[in-house]
């Protein structure tokens, strides 16, 4: 099974800055612990700060790949072209947000991925890619 997680603007400064909204590890330590957890699984991993990059990994991994769990950090609530990228491909995906959106600024209740998502997991912290995982793995199972 090949899972590919997609981290949008900022994410990349994870355990860095801001640990009181978006915690304290790196994703690639968060991403060590979940390769090793979930070995039959093939997860790639991908950041971009650029938005036609995003779009270009969703492209490259969106017809071949079983799912997609995607944070699109503040493009979520800016993108069109974004969310029309999700729209298009065929691998289901999973919008995930490490905060509750919804219990934050009025702008980032609004999503333009998430029309075309499977599902959106929100406020569970950096566990939502494990629970957004495990989902993935038990939809192939039934
Ligand atoms: O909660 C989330 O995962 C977000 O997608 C994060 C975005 C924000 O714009 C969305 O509304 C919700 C921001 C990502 C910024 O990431 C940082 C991580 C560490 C330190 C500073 C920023």
């Amino acid at each position: 099974m090949r899972i590919a997680i997609i981290n949008g603007p900022n994410l990349n400064l994870l355990g860095k800055r801001e640990p009181g909204i978006y915690g304290t590890q790196s994703f690639e330590e968060f991403l060590a612990v979940l390769r090793t957890q979930y070995p039959a699984v093939t997860i790639s991993y991908y950041q971009s700060n650029v938005e036609g990059e995003l779009i270009n990994e969703i492209q490259r991994v969106g017809f071949e790949y079983d799912g997609i769990i995607f944070n699109p950090g503040g493009y979520t609530h800016t993108s069109v072209a974004i969310g029309d990228a999700v729209a298009a491909i065929k691998t289901p995906v999973l919008e995930v947000h490490i905060s509750n959106v919804h219990a934050r600024e009025e702008f980032r209740r609004h999503s333009y991925v998430s029309p075309h998502a499977a599902g959106v997991i929100a406020g569970l912290g950096i566990q939502g890619y494990a629970q957004a995982l495990d989902w993935f793995i038990k939809q192939a199972r039934s």
